[in-house]
Formats: C-alpha cells, structure tokens, sequence
C-alpha cells in the first residue's frame, strides 16, 4: 500500500526520501513522488508512475535538491495510476502527501471547486491540499490552519505537509493509518512504516490517533487530538534475526518460504516450557482470565483469516470452547452477538491492516473479556490497542503473498489452544503432546522444504491452465483455502478450495482434463472420505495432484503425489501449508509473473 516518507534535515534529503521509498516498494505501489523545498525556498515536486526507478530516472533529469522534503509510493483508490493523480499534491505554496481515504471528498472538492480552487486530478487526497491552502488564507498561522483542516476530514489518513512559507518545519497528523516520527541527530525524519527509516535511525515514536506534530532539525512538537502538547515515548526498533535482503535467493517469496524452519524457532523461544506453556508471556492477570473464557471469536482479513479458521478446529476439539471466525470486513459493520465472557483474537501480520484495526475498535464496545494480538511488529497499531499480544518472530515480510507470517501465526494460535487447556487444569498430557508436537516442527519443515524439485516438476502442469481446485477436509479445508488463495495471489490462475465433502454438490460439473485438483490428503480420521471424494474426481478425467503421508497408500497415480512425513495430526495442517507454497511459487515462475510483487497487490492493506 502507499508509503509516506518525509525529513528535515541540514543535508539534501533526496537521497533519504529515495532510499526510504524504495524500502517501502515491496508493500506493491503504482506510482511515485517527492517535494523538496529548493533553497530559494520554492517547492520543486517531481513525480512518475511505476517503480522509484522510474522516479529517480525523472530525477537525474530534473534534480530536487533541498534539506526539507515528502515522498510517496501511491497505491491508487481514488483515480487511475496515472501521474496527475501521483502525490504530492500541491497548492499555494505547500505539498502533501497522504495514505487513507477521505470519505468526504466529494462534498470538500464541490465547495473548493466553489470557492476557485482548480482540480488536477481525480484523488481524494488533492482535496486535502486545497483545503489547507484555504485554511491558510482564512488564518496566516500554519500549525492552526492545518488543525483546521484535519477537523473537516472524515475517513482515514497519515499525513504529511511542507509549505514554502515554513522551510524549517514538516508537519504531520495521523488518523486510522499508521504513522511513525523518526529521532536523529541534527534531522527529523517521518516514515509510514519504520523500516523506510532503518538506514538513518532505529529511534522511533509512534503517534497514536489524532496526534499531530511538526518536526524540525532539533526534534518534534507533538499535540494529542484535543490539541493538547504530549510525549510519545521513543522505542528502539528491534531488528529482526532475519534479514531483509534477499540472499541467495531469486525472490523473497522463496527466502521466506525457506526462513520458515527458523521464523517458527524464533516464535518459540520464549514460550514454551519443557511440557507445557508459558502463559506469564501474556502479561500478570492473563492466567486467571484465560481461565474464565467461555468463548472466542477471531477476527482477521486474507491469509490470517485462513489461519483462524484453523485455530477453530484446534481449540473447539481440544478446549471444547465455541469459536466464531469472522472477516474483519463483515464483522466490523454488523450487529455482533457477544455472549459473556468472550475474548476477541485479531490477527494480522503488520498490525496495521484496515480492517482487523478497525474491528478491534469495534470490539472495545461489544462487551469482549479481552482482546488479544497476534502479530508480527512489536510496535504496530494492533499490538498497542488490543489489551494482550502474542508476538509472532517471522521477520520482515517483504514478498505479497504471506508464507512465514501465516505458519507462524498458526505456531501462536496452538500455543494459544494450549494455554487454553492449561489455565483450566486439564488434559497436561494434550498440552505437553503440543508442545512436543510445536519444538519438531523445525525439523519437519526442513524434510518437506527439500521437496521443492519435485514440486517445482508438478508446476509445469499448470502452464496453460486458467483454474485449479484444491481440496482438503477437516483444518486442512483452510489449509486448501489458504493453497488457493497463494496460486490466485501470484500466479493469477483462478483457484476455489472445497471442503472435498462438497465437490458433489457442485463443483464436481467443473472436473474434465484441463482441470489440476490439488488435495490435501494426510493420514487422518478423514481419509478414506477423501479418497473416496478424490475417485469422483479421477472418475472424471481431472487431473489429480495429491498431498499425502508417507505412511499410507494414496489415492493419487504415481507421480502425482508428493509424501510428507507422518506426523502428529495436531500439526500437520502447518506442514501441509508448506508444499502449497512451493507449489504456486513454482507456478508463478512457469508463468513469469512478478512474484513478490503481485498486480493490483500490495502489502500491509492500510486502507479499507
Ligand atoms: N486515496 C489516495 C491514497 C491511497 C492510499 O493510501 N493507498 O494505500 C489516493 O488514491 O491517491
């Protein structure tokens, strides 16, 4: 999604705004831009549409030199990629930059348009330039001006503004998309997302709602949403054991794919004892509440979503709780039914997901016992709003498609189920046989990423297909769900996932020999109904891609089937994720597709 940077500096921030962009690319954008102000004190913007290559190459022809500056990665919602539409947006002197939607735009844009303001592009965001540089008219004093103008905006944004009048200071204001203020020495620096800023500081302060503040070469001047000066404290960012290069690797997708043995470790360190788990983690009151929950709900958007509806599996069969697994972008404008002593579980790899944020804020009126995170940066919106956290250890996430996010919040959610079990005194045997089950799969994992040459051979039989079907029963259903969404995401073949039960009921007329049926088959109580659904399907020509236990005879003809060790049955819907993986990254290198960054894609979906 789109990515702000912004400094103020003694040097020529280009170079930082740059580098801070292209940190930012792998979130999936369309165009870009940056402002500077020259030291004659007049904005140059300069802008292009596709990569920051693009931009810097507009760049080397028209050069913006400067100590004062705003960048931008657009993501379009609101007009085409085009670069009219790329920010900065300009007017009277000052530039913004923005990440959200104004949902007002419409009624903002007819009274500027009244009041002479000349329109350039069809975003909401534009409108947020001209009605500041209105604001500006009515009172010559910025920093009242540009609350004025935050007070007219209704939706989402972080924002970002310089103004020709004020070449000492960046302003900035965020609502409902995250925002961080970066601490040098002798410079300031704002980023939507830390890891723009890595290259200058690890120091960070992150806004919380409402907040706005201006920056200077000596700091910031911070104000809450009442208008009311506040400190935020200033956090170290902590690095990640996993690096953000792509190493040996062709793409991240594949790196992430191959870090998940160590992503998986990491996440355990910490909370787990010999048998059993360590519920402390989750802060001092957290035993005797988990004691008394009677119910769950989770609530996440995409690949954590997929990972809920596993984890109901897991804690309706060993906690023997009710658990609801909803959409965040359904749950968040009904009417929810919460019984007493509910806890709410939101997943979300970056924390800043649009919806998932927007339904824990929901939540906070609903009556929940608590709320938990689950999330893989420590300092993100989720993880500060929600009442417990449970950090995932994956790492930087660069590539689109999820893969060490989602196996590792998979890790949380059966630590999860386990500590459900423990605070209620009961079945130490099943928690310890988690744990046990939890510290082999490291090893696992390795055994099945060695697989990956006879699945990239698979991958070549999806080289003229334009749909697949992926099949599994029971938790490995979602892990099929999740299969079809990786081969959707990155090689744009049209996938659907059944629970195999299903197939008759309809997707059955489907089957003929132009259709691959990728299932899930390991030795569970499920499979002799799944081999018997898998024969339907060999009866009508499709085109079997099986799976499957080491252990057992299986339904698919030889050649078709891939065997994964035999493990206990409570992981191996985390096992089984890993091949479907493998399998749509291959595909998408048979069809060339630009794997870590998807079309029409991106990462960290910050908008709603
Ligand atoms: N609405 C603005 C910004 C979009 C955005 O934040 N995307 O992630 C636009 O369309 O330009």
């Amino acid at each position: 999604m789109c990515g702000i940077v912004g400094v103020v500096a003694q040097r020529n921030v280009t170079p930082i705004l740059l580098e801070g962009l292209r940190r930012l690319e792998y979130r999936g954008y369309d165009s870009a831009g940056v402002a500077v102000l020259a030291d004659d004190n007049h904005l140059q913007r300069v802008r292009a549409v596709g990569k920051v290559v693009e931009l810097e190459r507009t760049l080397e022809a028209t050069p913006a030199v400067g100590c004062l500056g705003i960048a931008h990665t657009r993501w379009a919602t609101h007009g085409k990629p085009a670069e009219h539409n790329a920010h900065p947006h300009v007017s009277d002197g000052l530039a913004i930059v923005h990440n959200g939607i104004i949902e007002n735009h419409s009624p903002l844009r007819r009274k500027l348009t009244d009041l002479g303001y000349v329109f350039t592009s069809e975003t909401d965001t534009e409108v947020v330039a001209h009605l500041m540089a209105w604001h500006y008219r009515q009172t010559p004093d910025l920093l009242t001006a540009f609350r004025n103008t935050l007070a007219e905006l209704q939706g989402a944004y972080a924002l970002a503004m310089v103004h020709e009048d004020e070449p000492q200071n960046l302003y900035c204001a965020r609502m409902g998309s995250p925002l961080v203020i970066g601490e040098g020495s002798g410079e300031s620096y704002i980023a939507s997302d830390p890891l723009a800023l890595l290259q200058v500081t690890d120091r960070f302060r992150y806004l919380d709602e409402g907040d706005h503040a201006r920056l200077t070469v000596d700091g910031c001047t911070l104000w809450d949403r009442q208008h009311s000066p506040v400190e935020r404290p200033v956090k170290r960012y902590q690095h990640a054991a996993l690096s953000l290069d792509k190493g040996e690797y062709r793409h991240y997708m594949l790196k992430e794919i191959f870090e998940q043995p160590e992503a998986i470790g990491n996440t355990l360190s910490g909370i787990l004892g010999d048998n059993h788990v360590l519920t402390a983690i989750l802060g001092p009151d957290a035993e005797s509440r988990l004691a008394s929950v009677d119910n769950i709900h989770i609530v996440a958007c995409g690949t954590s979503y997929h990972a809920g509806l596993v984890a109901r599996y897991w804690i309706e069969s060993q906690v023997g709780l009710p658990c609801q697994v909803e959409v965040a972008s359904e749950y968040r404008y009904r009417t929810v039914a919460v019984p007493a002593n509910t806890l709410l579980i939101t997943l979300s790899q970056s924390g800043e997901t649009a919806d998932t944020l927007a339904a824990l804020r929901f939540a906070k009126d609903q009556g929940y016992l608590a709320t938990l995170a689950i999330c893989n940066v420590a300092g993100s919106s989720l993880v500060r709003e929600a009442d417990w956290r449970l950090l995932t250890q994956a790492g930087p996430e660069i590539g689109v498609a999820s893969t060490k996010a989602f196996t590792t919040q998979l890790v949380a959610l059966l630590w999860l189920t386990s500590a459900l079990l423990q605070v209620r005194g009961r079945a130490a045997d099943q928690v310890a046989a988690n744990v046990a089950a939890l510290r082999q799969l490291p090893a696992l994992i390795d055994q099945v990423l060695a697989l990956e040459p006879a699945i990239a051979a698979l991958a070549e039989r999806f080289a003229n297909k334009h749909h697949a079907l992926f099949l599994g029963r029971g938790p490995h259903y979602p892990i099929a769900m999740e299969g079809a969404l990786k081969l959707k995401e990155i090689s744009y073949i049209h996938a659907e996932a059944y629970a195999a039960g299903e197939l008759k009921h309809g997707p059955l007329a489907l089957v003929d020999e132009n259709m691959p049926v990728v299932s899930v088959a390991p030795s569970d109580s499920l499979l002799e109904k799944l081999k018997s659904n898998l024969e339907e399907v060999r009866a009508r020509g499709g085109q079997l891609i099986t799976f499957a236990c080491e252990t057992v005879e299986q339904p698919g003809a030889d050649g078709d089937t891939i065997r994964l060790p035999q493990v206990d049955d409570i992981i191996s819907p985390i096992l089984y994720t890993i091949p479907l993986q493998l399998l749509s990254y291959h595909v998408a290198l048979v069809k060339g597709t630009d794997v870590d960054k998807p079309r029409n894609l991106a990462k960290s979906v910050t908008v709603e």
